[in-house]
């Protein structure tokens, strides 16, 4: 429930708009709460007008992508890049493709993206793009011709001062490549327009691992400053085994945790002796293959169709898959089996009232917009070496990750401490990024 009379309103005007865009409303919904004691304490947030002009993209792109498949059959699908906020820097985020993919989801992703990217302390705009195209299935050479297609009416629109994409569920090293490799034949400009570029055209080390291992930098140094403990063997169940999933796994790992048990959208696998990251990286990375061949070589581990991986017993659980993942119900679950950390390297895998239970059972809930910001961070400093032609090694680069990381931690407690809001890491983080960018618009005048 709204307490501030503002953030009624502007969240009203929006529902009243776009009640069939739930993921959207969710996301709004969840940080228009969180800020409004931040709106209560001045009244120039709502004299700017920055709640309307926040949840409005500054624009919205959306375009036909029309392709050939390998059987000559020309295939249609749709297109978008939405341009959120640009206050602080040129728009960045990731390309989704799925076919789950519609403006709803788009836009809750670069409305998140805003928030995010402040978070990093890097000078990152918002935005999202993406399409409904399916590439499980799709040869290489089809995936190609999409991409190509793809970027035929996106390279219009983006530019490394303007707008920089990068990779989401179901764009990875490959679709980054085809997509590069067509804008620069459209433009004819070798520039950092994209990132999660392959490191032999422009890309920077640590760039493919630093979403998983940013999220668990994030996850250590909260669980450090909140309850005096760390991965040392604590048993860690992530859901999805994507680029996300992959590099938290190994990371957890790294820092002495127990992976047991990682899924795709078919199952989970579960092997007590502790999930073989080799293995998992080989199916899913190499092969592009179903999660359940896992089962093949690991004489204990058992595949489980259709069912999330919450049922499983962690202390530490990482969704690192897709959205609204973890409900009432695998709250209640993981709850039950003794949780102690739940943190998020999906964006938005867990229902506002999961999080309430989280928060309510003392669970360490660290948010997405702050837990998996490590990912843009890299992002980023990829654009800062584009920017400088130089290439940092991956220690340095690393180094740099952690510093953002454990910093994106500091800042979210102690914006919190100052609203008084104990150890809600959320509320901080939403806070602390909503200041920065709204302070950005409003020292740049009405726009
Ligand atoms: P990938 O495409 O590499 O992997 C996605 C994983 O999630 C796969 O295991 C996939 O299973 C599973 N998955 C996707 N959709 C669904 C669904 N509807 N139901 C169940 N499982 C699903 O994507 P990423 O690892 O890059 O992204 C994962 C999450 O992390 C997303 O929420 C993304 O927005 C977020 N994220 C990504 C960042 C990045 O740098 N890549 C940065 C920050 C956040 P299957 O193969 O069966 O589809
Ligand atoms: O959700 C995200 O932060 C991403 N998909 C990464 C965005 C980026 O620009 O690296």
């Amino acid at each position: 429930m709204f307490k501030t009379k503002y953030a009624k309103r502007v969240f009203e005007a929006l529902e009243a708009r776009l009640s069939h865009e739930t993921e959207f409303l969710q996301a709004v919904h969840e940080v228009l709460l969180s800020v409004e004691p931040v709106l209560e304490s001045d009244p120039k947030y709502e004299k700017n007008a920055i709640l309307e002009r926040m949840v409005d993209p500054d624009r919205q792109i959306s375009f036909r992508v029309t392709w050939v498949d390998d059987a000559g059959q020309v295939q249609t699908n749709r297109g978008y890049r939405f341009e959120f906020n640009g206050a602080i820097g040129p728009y960045k985020g990731g390309l989704r493709f799925h076919p789950s993919v519609n403006p709803s989801i788009i836009k809750f992703l670069g409305f998140e993206q805003v928030f995010k990217n402040a978070l990093t302390g890097l000078w990152l705009g918002g935005g999202k793009g993406g399409s409904d195209f399916d590439s499980r299935g799709k040869s290489d050479g089809e995936v190609m011709r999409f991409c190509q297609a793809f970027m035929n009416e996106l390279y219009r629109h983006i530019g490394a001062n303007t707008d920089v994409p990068a990779g989401d569920i179901g764009v990875g090293g490959r679709e980054i490549g085809f997509l590069y490799g067509q804008y620069r034949k459209l433009t004819n400009e070798f520039t950092g327009v994209l990132t999660g570029k392959g490191l032999g055209y422009g890309g920077s080390l640590a760039r493919t691992e630093a979403t998983g291992y940013g999220l668990c930098y994030y996850t250590a140094e909260a669980m450090r400053q909140l309850s005096n403990d760390d991965f040392t063997d604590k048993t860690v169940v992530i859901s999805g085994s994507g680029n996300v999933a992959i590099f938290a796994a190994e990371k957890a790992a790294e820092l002495g945790g127990k992976v047991v048990a990682m899924s795709d959208s078919g199952g989970y696998v579960y092997d007590p002796d502790g999930i073989h990251l080799g293995l998992i990286k080989e199916i899913k990375l190499e092969k592009r293959g179903r999660i359940l061949e896992y089962i093949k070589n690991r004489k204990n581990a058992q595949y489980v169709a259709d069912k999330k991986v919450w049922e499983i017993p962690c202390d530490i659980a990482l969704p690192c898959a897709t959205q609204n993942d973890i409900g009432v119900d695998e709250a209640h679950k993981l709850i039950k089996n003794g949780v102690k950390v739940v943190a998020e390297g999906a964006n938005m895998p867990t229902t506002p009232k999961a999080i309430d239970l989280f928060r309510e059972s003392g669970v360490i809930f660290c948010p997405a917009k702050a837990a998996n910001a490590g990912g843009v961070a890299v992002s980023g400093l990829e654009m800062a070496q584009n920017s400088m032609r130089v290439a940092w090694s991956f220690d340095e680069v690393d180094a740099k990750l952690q510093i953002i990381m454990k910093n994106i931690v500091e800042q979210s407690l102690t914006t919190a401490a100052k609203y008084n809001l104990g150890n809600d890491l959320a509320g901080g983080a939403n806070i602390s990024a909503f200041e920065r960018v709204a302070d950005a618009m409003i020292a740049q005048g009405v726009s």
